[in-house]
């Protein structure tokens, strides 16, 4: 595909566990996708068809709306009236939708880059912090953790597992104990004997109390802004691609409250509805960065536009 040259890429590997991980989405929605482009004429049967599949794979009705728009548009200038001829156009509109992310700050150098990460309960930000540590280690970067999730004693229990498997130092308090305070001290380890230069911070996720945490989550941010400049530069949040439309709700009332510069997209090895990935990018105006591929440490790939869009039809 020509469009692929103007994108940044992932590696190799990463592109191709993205590809691996759709393979729910590919035998779903986005199959029947496939054969609709191979089967029909242009016709308004196919373009209700269209709309009808895009809506039900999570691409979501406003985003389903624009992606159709530009599409009609381009085979109106090209002149198309094969489904078959129009099948490239379709998936370059797609990339293109998923758009040209600005550079992640996280790939620009600083003594100290701090990554806030948070997420409803249960979405995958512990595990999907593991994973990220482990990926920058493997470039060679020094990376701490931070237990800022205190509220249990599972949760800081089961960051310090990762942090030993993977060989990275993780900075905890006793369960219970103010959050602002691990986030204090794990700056100071950063800055100061361990000199990390990615300092990666977990939070709790509990919705139900989302006043406390929102608030929570806007103390983290002064900390981290008072000792370290322009902290947090990364604020990740996690969302559940099985949980489809709902991730966009919880997204919407997360970007109400801190600034969120990245998604990490989990469990797209375990949705059949990879879809939504467009309505993020489109309606939350935030790029993806990262998906989790499945549980394992090395399942974890840095998000490719191209390499998705083949993944969803190939
Ligand atoms: N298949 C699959 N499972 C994942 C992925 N990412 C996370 N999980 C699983 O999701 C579950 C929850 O993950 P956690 O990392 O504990 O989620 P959390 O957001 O930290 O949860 P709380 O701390 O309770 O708020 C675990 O069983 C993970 O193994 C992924 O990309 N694929
Ligand atoms: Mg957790």
């Amino acid at each position: 595909m020509v469009l692929s040259r103007i994108f940044k890429r992932a590696s190799q590997e990463d592109q191709q566990k993205i590809e691996r991980s759709l393979e729910r989405t590919r035998r779903g929605v986005f199959g029947q996708l496939a054969s609709l482009f191979q089967s029909s004429e242009l016709d308004e049967e196919f373009w209700d068809d269209l709309e009808a599949l895009l809506i039900q794979s999570d691409v979501g009705v406003a985003t389903t709306e624009h992606l159709l728009n530009r599409f009609r548009q381009r085979v109106k200038e090209v002149g198309i009236k094969r489904a078959d001829e129009a099948y490239e156009i379709f998936k370059e509109e797609m990339i293109n939708l998923l758009g040209d992310a600005p550079p992640a700050a996280l790939d620009q150098p600083r003594l100290l880059t701090v990554v806030l990460v948070v997420g409803v309960n249960g979405s995958g930000k512990t595990t999907s912090i593991a994973k990220l540590a482990y990926h920058l280690k493997q470039q060679g970067k020094k990376v701490l953790l931070a237990a800022a999730d205190t509220y249990r004693a599972a949760a800081i229990d089961q960051l310090r597992e990762w942090g030993k498997r993977i060989n990275v130092e993780v900075i905890a308090h006793q369960p219970g104990s103010d959050p602002g305070a691990v986030v204090y001290d794990a700056i100071r380890a950063a800055q100061e004997s361990r000199k990390a230069d990615v300092l990666i911070i977990d939070t709790a996720g509990r919705l139900h109390t989302k006043y406390n945490l929102m608030k929570e989550l806007t103390k983290i941010r002064h900390i981290c802004a008072r000792q370290v400049h322009k902290a947090p530069h990364e604020t990740y949040l996690v969302l559940d691609a099985t949980t489809g439309q709902n991730a966009l709700i919880q997204a919407q009332k997360f970007k109400e409250a801190v600034d969120i510069t990245g998604v990490i997209l989990t469990k797209l090895d375990g949705t059949a509805k990879g879809g939504v990935v467009f309505a993020i990018q489109n309606e939350l105006g935030v790029p993806v960065r990262w998906v989790g591929t499945g549980e394992q440490i090395t399942d974890f790939a840095e998000f490719d536009p191209v390499a998705f869009v083949e993944g969803l039809f190939e």
